[in-house]
């Protein structure tokens, strides 16, 4: 094999656990399953490395690994740690940003109202839930449109003080009550009727605010009681994507007359092992109709159902064009309780008015050209991460049957992506941000030891006598990007000496 990737970042190998099963993918990936040992040769990146069991060497996700070594320390820091990244996520909840962008997505926002408006007779003096009200527009929307007995407006995060502000300005107080803590924890004095909830994140699951809903579900919803959304569909659709595909891959094809093509395979790993958060398809780039792949039933799905959810697929070719990839999206549909009443449809694709989860590309490593007629069929499985609770892998395996016998487009693929929202590369720097008598400089460090699950970095800082650490932010591909202002608060009042080693604590997983 490419004998280029052997030899560890130190020249040896490192033992490894896995944590959990995973379904390798062609020639590129091992397969392994929860315990295996594998040896570590090297970690091109944060996200793969590079690792052989059983005498195969291939590239496996780092998440699904645990050293052997560090097994001790490392299972009593993952007891300290959050692997819903809570205080993190609902920090981000406690800002308006946030807030803005689902309010002025008039397709999500209007979608709801429209639920509520054609249900108002039914929820009359009906008890509702609202989890993760946010700012509380859909309890508005109930306590203007309809004449609800009641509705609990579950909210994590700080925004729920505002929300109170809220709906006592709207004169909604009297129907509307905030209850500010997790919905996992929070008590009502009733079972509700209805419970609704905007849950749904990027592939529809990304995030896994699902889990929480449904926890809500089994303890709050009274037995016939509502559930808004009432299913929910991911769907699939094999595309072009020209353009993302130029400015990522063809552009180090001549770059100012140069050949800069040794460089795609890293710009294939770099690229295109992660989705493209934030895509927008256009109808014209689909090359088939999309289809259903993954359909949730807000009743009678489990919890234990998220871990591994699998669904099959079977495009027929509609035009001749180049196949880049796939993307995907999401439908949410409610119910109707009137007699006759009509379904709901949230609408997150192409045909649709774009919404702000926008839709997710995944980019084969090289394009395919198709014809009208030939089919695209395979499965996908979206595997929620074993440790952090709100990511995914999502594992794509599909053929190509021609139309045309002379085409040689016979093939058989399967590649795995990781839904991340931050990679720490293995070349990124830290910057550190310092205070000198009221003067703020910087100073760059290299990346001089990450523990992926510890999420400690450790820096000599030899050069440095008492200075006040201000905040440190990650350098990702010359993108700044602050970790953690709360660890940047800690850390003001921290003061530093020279040869003292500063240990940081993430709260973001890198
Ligand atoms: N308990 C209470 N509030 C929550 C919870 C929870 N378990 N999980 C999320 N939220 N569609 N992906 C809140 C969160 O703080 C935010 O205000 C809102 O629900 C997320 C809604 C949109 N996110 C999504």
């Amino acid at each position: 094999m490419q004998s280029d990737k052997e030899g560890g970042d130190d020249g040896c190998p490192e033992e490894c656990i896995a944590l959990s099963d995973f379904t390798g993918s062609g020639s590129d990936q091992l397969a392994f399953t929860s315990e295996d040992k594998l040896l570590v040769h090297a970690k091109p990146s944060s996200d793969w490395w590079w690792a052989e069991l059983h005498g195969v060497i291939g590239y496996v996700p780092a998440s699904y690994l645990r050293p052997v070594g560090a097994a001790k320390e490392r299972d009593e820091e993952t007891c300290l740690e959050d692997p819903w990244q809570d205080e993190e996520y609902f920090a981000s909840y406690g800002t308006l940003r946030l807030h803005l962008e689902m309010l002025s997505d008039k397709s999500r926002t209007e979608a709801y109202r429209q639920v509520i408006f054609t249900n108002s007779a039914s929820l009359r003096n009906k008890v509702v839930m609202d989890l993760g009200c946010g700012t509380g527009i859909i309890s508005l929307f109930c306590a203007q449109l309809s004449q609800p007995s009641v509705v609990y407006a579950v909210e994590a995060s700080s925004i729920a003080e505002y929300t109170r502000q809220l709906v006592k300005q709207n004169d909604c107080e009297e129907v509307v009550t905030v209850l500010q803590g997790r919905a996992e924890e929070t008590e009502l004095p009733v079972q509700v009727d209805v419970l609704v909830s905007e849950w749904m994140g990027t592939c529809l699951l990304f995030e896994f605010m699902v889990e929480s809903v449904l926890l809500a579900r089994d303890r709050w919803l009274r037995k016939g009681g509502v559930m808004w959304p009432s299913s929910a569909a991911l769907a699939l659709v094999p595309c072009q994507a020209e353009s993302y595909y130029a400015e990522k891959m063809a552009f180090w094809e001549q770059p100012y007359g140069l050949d800069f093509t040794p460089l795609q395979p890293l710009a294939q790993r770099e690229f295109f092992t992660k989705p493209k958060f934030s895509h927008l398809i256009d109808p014209s780039e689909c090359l088939s109709a999309p289809c259903d792949i993954i359909t949730l039933d807000m009743y009678t799905l489990q919890v234990e159902d998220l871990e591994e959810m699998k669904g099959q697929f079977h495009f027929c070719v509609e035009r001749s064009g180049v196949f880049h990839g796939f993307t995907a999206w999401f439908t949410a549909h409610f119910e109707s309780l009137e007699t006759e009443g009509a379904t709901v449809e949230l609408n997150t694709g192409p045909n649709s008015e774009p919404t702000h989860w926008k839709q997710t590309l995944f980019m084969l490593d090289s394009p395919v050209s198709v014809y009208e007629g030939d089919s695209i069929s395979g499965s996908i499985v979206l595997h929620r991460n074993p440790i952090w609770r709100r990511h995914m892998t999502v594992t794509l395996q599909w053929n190509i049957n021609s139309s045309k016998e002379e085409t040689d487009n016979c093939q058989a693929n399967i590649k795995t992506f990781t839904l991340f929202t931050l990679t720490l590369m293995n070349n990124s720097s830290i910057m550190l941000f310092f205070n000198h008598c009221g003067s703020i400089f910087f100073m760059q460090c290299d990346f001089v030891t990450y523990m992926r699950r510890q999420r400690v970095l450790t820096l000599p800082l030899e050069s440095l006598d008492f200075f006040f650490l201000c905040f440190f932010c990650i350098c990702v591909h010359r993108l700044e990007q602050r970790v953690s202002p709360c660890g940047g608060e800690r850390l003001t009042k921290c003061l530093i000496n020279g040869g003292d080693q500063l240990k940081i604590s993430l709260t973001h997983p890198l």
